[in-house]
């Protein structure tokens, strides 16, 4: 038998993140309960660190020029699901025309959630504000009304019940990254806690 010819080919196997397993149901992991967020009342503000605001209703958010992305997502509880069907906008839409030189983000949420990212990584088409799943509006346990979707990074930077975005010339840690997660949180180089 010629070396590195044993097991399933290659190609056969899921493409997952190291250390993470597949999972066929969508798992919900809150670390509080679920704020009551009615869309009325619902709005999204980006604040840029001069202090500046822009704000939507969730109907004018709702008019906004909508994405449907299917992509693969990464607890770093070390769930796994892949081709995830979503609705949302783009935060290349949201942050066009805001006038900022931050290089960080800090997100927020109904219910006092926070999770730290760089800005760079809400660009380029990786991000999103989404209210719609596998065809269905966003269920409340999942983020209803509307959650940030980042699925290039793990799940706990998808913050649920997203309200606003602050922008920061420094990273300020978030509610995870401040109890020991990792300040990036790459799955690919599986970024999990602080040092990794
Ligand atoms: N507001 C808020 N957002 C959150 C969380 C949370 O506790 N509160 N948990 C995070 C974590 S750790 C994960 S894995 C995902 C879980 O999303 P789900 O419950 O839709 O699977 O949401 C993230 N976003
Ligand atoms: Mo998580």
């Amino acid at each position: 038998m010629s070396p590195g010819f044993q097991g399933r080919p290659r190609s056969a196997e899921p493409a997952l993140p190291p250390g993470q397993y597949l999972t066929e149901d969508f798992p919900v992991l809150s670390a509080g309960p679920t704020p009551k967020v009615r869309p009325d009342t619902w709005e999204f503000v980006v604040t840029t660190e001069a202090g500046a605001e822009r704000r939507w209703s969730w109907a004018e958010f709702t008019a906004l020029p909508q994405d449907t992305p299917t992509v693969d997502i990464h607890c770093v509880t070390r769930w796994s699901k892949l081709a995830t069907n979503w609705q949302g906008v783009s935060l290349d839409v949201l942050l066009d025309g805001v006038d900022t030189a931050a290089a960080y983000a800090l997100v927020h949420s109904y219910g006092g959630y926070t999770t730290n990212l760089p800005l760079a990584d809400l660009r380029g088409g990786r991000a999103w504000v989404a209210h719609r799943f596998a065809g269905r509006d966003l269920p409340a346990e999942h983020g209803g009304p509307a959650r940030l979707l980042v699925p290039h990074l793990y799940f706990w930077k998808s913050a649920k019940w997203v309200r606003g975005i602050r922008l920061k010339t420094m990273d300020e840690p978030g509610f995870w990254e401040t109890a020991g997660y990792h300040a990036y949180g790459d799955p690919w180089r599986e970024q999990r806690y602080t040092g990794d």
